[in-house]
């Protein structure tokens, strides 16, 4: 058995972060180091999926649950605007292995990616 993740430790309460939302397979934290004026983490609860790949393969519905819950967090905590981000890997800054989304949203410095 693994270590369990940040995440995981998050939604059993054992680290304290205040779960701003929660669906039946998700929840939702604020970043710890916000990198826009709302910058949210939209995690499932399960952490069998170490990234967005997996979890698109292995849940269709989870991640459309996670796209759900972002869209109702940025309509509620903003303009209903957001960027969905997935760091998928290490060199794209990758640091916790338990699929999560970046909801940011706010007056972003960069209007598009790319
Ligand atoms: P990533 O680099 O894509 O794996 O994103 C991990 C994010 O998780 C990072 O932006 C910081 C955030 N984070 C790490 N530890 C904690 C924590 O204990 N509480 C909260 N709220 N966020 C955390």
């Amino acid at each position: 058995m693994s270590e369990p993740s940040i995440f995981t430790r998050i939604l059993d309460g054992e680290i304290p972060s205040e779960i701003i939302a929660e669906t039946e397979n998700a929840f939702a934290i604020r970043d710890i180091a916000p990198r826009a004026p709302l910058h949210l983490l939209v995690i499932p609860k399960t952490d069998q999926y170490r990234n967005v790949v997996e979890l698109a393969a292995g849940d269709p519905e989870l991640m459309a649950e996670l796209v759900g819950l972002a869209n109702t967090l940025a309509a509620e905590h903003g303009d209903g605007d957001f960027r969905l981000v997935f760091n998928t890997g290490p060199n794209a800054g990758q640091t916790i292995f338990h699929v999560h989304a970046h909801v940011l949203g706010g007056a972003l410095e960069e209007k598009s990616v790319g």
